[in-house]
């Protein structure tokens, strides 16, 4: 059984709101509610620790181990390249769900039952999301693993059409803290950013997809080497499983 910390309240320390034309000054969030408002109707929510020490290690350890990681190639302005990081994905229904798809990859799920305590995750993700109902809950696993900082995922919006337009995804992070940003599409200077590891959960609800695009940003020179692993599960509903590959607009992912 996972034990999680009840819904945890915000700390600004891991959270602040950044400008591109000054990085080095923070305009911290002082709010000790999750839910951060992006208007547009974007919501993000973030809960530092959400699954408390004994149960991150617990986790961080037996993916690390248990997973059948892939390094596969992506299509990037027009040639194949390895994906800058490992990939694994997962599903409720792997015989039904069918394969998620992009830049001409094509990931085929394993059984989300096939690593211990993951559907226990899936309940726990659903549950700060504020999922309630069954047509809501989700369905689907992909996981990342960063094996040291140069491991990173380049500027995407997670819009394809296997999805609904404006998808509740609910991104748990294990291991060493990196540096997530969320930046506006059309402005590109409005970006948040969010040191996410160790347990952190952070909720991308409403318009989010449509409006922001996000990324974990690529480290250089000798820290890059020496931090450790992280892990990322972003937990996703599958809607159209016959869509695979398609995107809700013409915005490209870069991955
Ligand atoms: O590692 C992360 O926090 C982000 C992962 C991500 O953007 C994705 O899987 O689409």
């Amino acid at each position: 059984m996972l034990t999680s910390k009840k819904r945890p309240r915000d700390d600004s320390t891991h959270t602040e709101k950044i400008k591109e034309t000054d990085c080095s000054t923070s305009d911290p969030i002082l709010t000790h509610d999750p839910w951060i408002d992006l208007h547009q109707g974007s919501f993000v929510g973030y809960w530092r620790n959400a699954l408390g020490a004994e149960t991150h290690h617990l986790l961080l350890e037996r993916l690390l181990t248990q997973v059948a990681w892939q390094q596969r190639d992506v299509n990037i302005m027009g040639k194949r390249i390895p994906q800058p990081r490992f990939v694994a994905y997962f599903a409720l229904n792997p015989e039904t769900q069918g394969t998620y798809e992009y830049t001409g990859l094509a990931l085929a799920p394993s059984h989300m039952s096939d690593i211990p305590g993951l559907l226990e995750l899936k309940e726990l993700a659903q549950n700060f999301a504020g999922l309630t109902s069954e047509e809501e809950q989700f369905n689907s696993c992909l996981v990342n693993l960063y094996r040291s900082g140069a491991d990173h995922v380049g500027w995407h919006t997670d819009n394809e059409k296997l999805y609904d337009a404006n998808p509740t995804i609910a991104s748990l992070s294990l291991g060493t803290r990196r540096s997530f940003i969320l930046r506006n599409k059309t402005d590109h200077a409005t970006k948040y950013k969010f040191l996410l590891g160790d347990g952190d959960l952070l909720v991308m609800k409403g318009t989010v997809q449509q409006y922001w695009q996000h990324c974990i940003v690529k480290m250089t020179g000798k820290k890059a080497a020496e931090i450790g692993p992280r892990i990322n599960l972003t937990f996703r509903r599958v809607k159209n499983p016959g869509a695979a590959g398609e995107v809700h607009n013409n915005s490209k992912q870069l991955s």
